[in-house]
């Protein structure tokens, strides 16, 4: 009788063991609050990366944001690129955005954002540059030209934002660049003219002003702008019908996706649908008609990082929607369009922070986690495989 109990405990365990041993790609597999199923593959990991950006279907930057760049291929081959420039490290600030220029094919160039000093980190501004990216066997930058540096430096080591994003081609932005400067957690200067703080820059190519930027006529500083009234966008990204959006992060709640439009003021640090931290209320964007009001506005909170839109073969049903990492809500959170309106439609959660999406020419979704020990992963249609 003893024997037939220990057998029969036996053939359970073994059955037991090959359901669990079977099935690793179970672990990998996330439902999404609707049911739809994504799987994930890890390729890589990273100690706090920043950014993913690729270069083609099967190679990509990453930057991680104490000071490296790095090439790395979709297997999880990757190499670190010399020869790039010392940032300032500490807080959220660091080595940030990487970008390539729309004719990375015929010139090999690639923008980076970073944070610098020029008092030993007294004082802190985000900056960007332009390099060449010579890949070989021991990749590095070369032909470093500086593009553009947030003015004034000031204290403090949060809300650089930094993001940074071409105009599609064919469109009326075709080679401007267009960065996100964050408000430095100094507030008011996102509604001054004559700062950079919580404003979105645009720029040519190659760190000129055009000359139709909408704020001509509010001193030199303000040429450069394109918007204004931003506290920290983290995410920014063309649709399809080539409009520009942003992710923001809200005080005490109130995230904000944004329609990014040509001379608007986007209300901060006047209005917002959060608090500030301290529980002193803020207006709403409704009080003031004269401000922005955000697309989506999220409370609680979900703190929005990387945005991207998605198109592709894999996941036919997303086509046109937007693709956003959530930092505190450790998600990816997929927004789509009825009627021209967006509205948040599934919420993918895991356990990590996301820091950056990039949506892959294949149609694969590449997420990097946020932290020390953040994974690079690729995700697929489950109902696919
Ligand atoms: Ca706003």
């Amino acid at each position: 009788m003893r024997n037939i109990i220990k057998n029969i405990f036996l053939v359970f365990l073994i059955i037991f063991a090959s359901v669990i041993l079977h099935n690793p790609s179970r672990a990998n597999e996330i439902r999404g609050s609707e049911g739809t199923k994504i799987h994930g593959e890890v390729i890589s990991t990273f100690y706090q990366p920043w950014a993913i950006s690729f270069i083609n279907s099967e190679t990509m930057l990453i930057t991680t944001k104490g000071g490296n760049l790095w090439l790395v291929d979709s297997t999880g081959s990757k190499k670190t690129v010399g020869n790039v420039p010392t940032v300032s490290v500490g807080g959220q600030g660091g080595l940030g955005d990487v970008i390539i220029h729309p004719d990375f094919a015929l010139n090999n160039l690639i923008y980076l954002s970073y944070v610098s000093s020029n008092n030993f980190g007294f004082s802190k501004f985000a900056k960007v540059i332009r390099a060449k990216l010579n890949i070989n066997s021991e990749p590095n930058l070369t032909e470093i030209t500086d593009i553009w540096e947030q003015k004034p430096a000031t204290t403090g080591n949060g809300h650089f934002s930094h993001r940074m994003v071409f105009g599609p081609a064919g469109s009326d932005y075709e080679l401007d660049l267009f960065i996100s400067s964050g408000d430095r957690q100094k507030l008011t200067p996102a509604q001054s003219w004559d700062n950079d703080l919580g404003k979105i820059i645009r720029l040519k190519h190659d760190g000129r002003i055009p000359e139709n930027n909408p704020f001509q006529n509010k001193g030199k500083r303000a040429k450069s702008f394109w918007t204004i009234g931003h506290r920290n966008a983290l995410g920014l990204a063309f649709d399809s019908n080539g409009q520009l959006w942003s992710t923001e992060m809200g005080p005490k709640d109130g995230d904000e996706f944004n329609l990014i439009e040509k001379g608007q003021n986007y209300g901060w640090p006047i209005v917002s649908e959060g608090s500030h931290y301290s529980g002193v209320a803020i207006p709403s964007h409704k009080t003031r008609p004269e401000f922005q009001s955000p697309a989506i506005f999220w409370v609680p909170t979900i703190a929005p990082s990387g945005l991207d839109f998605y198109e592709g073969k894999e996941f036919p049903s997303w086509e046109g929607d937007a693709i956003i990492g959530g930092l505190r809500s450790r998600a990816l959170i997929r927004i789509s369009f009825n009627d021209i309106s967006p509205r948040e439609t599934e919420r993918f959660s895991w356990s990590k922070r996301v820091r950056d999406v990039e949506v892959c020419k294949n149609g694969l979704i590449w997420v990097i986690e946020d932290g020390n020990d953040a994974r690079l992963i690729k995700f697929s249609n489950s109902a696919k495989s």
